[in-house]
């Protein structure tokens, strides 16, 4: 099969997008699921995955709804990662993977500070044999993060360093399809785009309402752009990915001239 990272740059360029919507509904809207299927109709054609979290899983159900969420994202051509930032001891995180993949959804979300020895090792493994995907958290969006983000990590690379940048190179190492920076802190994309010397992918979410710049997150080297409210909250979210997708094409264009 495939490997998600391939499949993921044949919708982006399909699309010529390098949005994905994280379908972040209210849970409790009533109507939930018609709700999400109706808004991936509308963004469809704007945006290259879609990225679903507890805010349907929660309310809808594994299989109660967010399979059908999946379905329908993969009969309109977009992948679906599930936005579960695993961090369990190994045996649950497989467990979570198997059902989440169960389910239809093409990549998850993972945390690396349960490290890999019986915590993230036998869900890579999972997830390769299945030919899924897995994003590791490399520095979250939020102003809090710098706590922890930014602590010093002793990882068996010399000097302590700070966290981000040892979750980086085990991106790089552990073959990850992605890896997340925040658009709020596109210093740090820089940064992260050295290390992962173009073999990984940066997922970057924080993009309007969080404060970030789509164009300086894009210049600073994110490959993709996960945005919720900013679409989700427009009173055309239609025209809010449209618009949202051809800034970040654009950007991305001028990064390519620039280098
Ligand atoms: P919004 O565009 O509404 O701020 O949504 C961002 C989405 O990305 C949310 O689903 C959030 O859970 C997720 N996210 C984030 O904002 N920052 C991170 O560092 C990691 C995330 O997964």
């Amino acid at each position: 099969m495939e490997k998600f990272a391939d499949r993921i740059v044949k919708s982006s360029k399909k699309r010529r997008s390098k949005i994905i919507l994280a379908l972040d509904l209210n849970p409790s809207t009533s109507n939930l699921l018609d709700k999400g299927l109706k808004l991936l109709s509308q963004v469809s054609q704007s945006v290259c995955a879609v990225k679903i979290n507890r805010h349907m899983l929660l309310p809808l159900g594994l299989f109660g709804g967010v399979e059908r969420l999946v379905d329908y994202a993969h009969r309109l051509g977009l992948p679906a990662i599930m936005d579960c930032k695993l961090n369990d001891i190994g045996s649950t995180n497989r467990v979570m993977a198997e059902w989440f993949f169960k389910a239809g959804f093409d990549a998850l979300t993972v945390s690396p500070y349960v490290g890999w020895e019986e915590g993230l090792e036998p869900v890579f493994r999972f997830s390769k044999e299945q030919g899924k995907g897995l994003l590791v958290l490399t520095y979250m969006s939020h102003k809090g993060a710098e706590q922890t983000f930014e602590r010093a990590l002793l990882a068996g690379y010399g000097k302590p360093k700070p966290a981000y940048k040892v979750f980086a190179r085990w991106a790089l190492e552990w073959k990850a399809d992605g890896a997340i920076v925040g658009a709020t802190r596109p210093e740090k994309i820089v940064e992260v785009k050295r290390i992962l010397k173009g073999e990984v992918s940066i997922y970057s979410p924080g993009v309007g309402v969080q404060g970030g710049s789509l164009e300086e997150a894009v210049k600073s080297g994110a490959d993709y752009l996960i945005v919720g409210r900013s679409i989700l909250r427009a009173e055309n979210p239609g025209e809010a990915a449209e618009s949202l997708r051809e800034r970040a094409w654009k950007a991305a264009g001028r990064r390519r001239g620039a280098t």
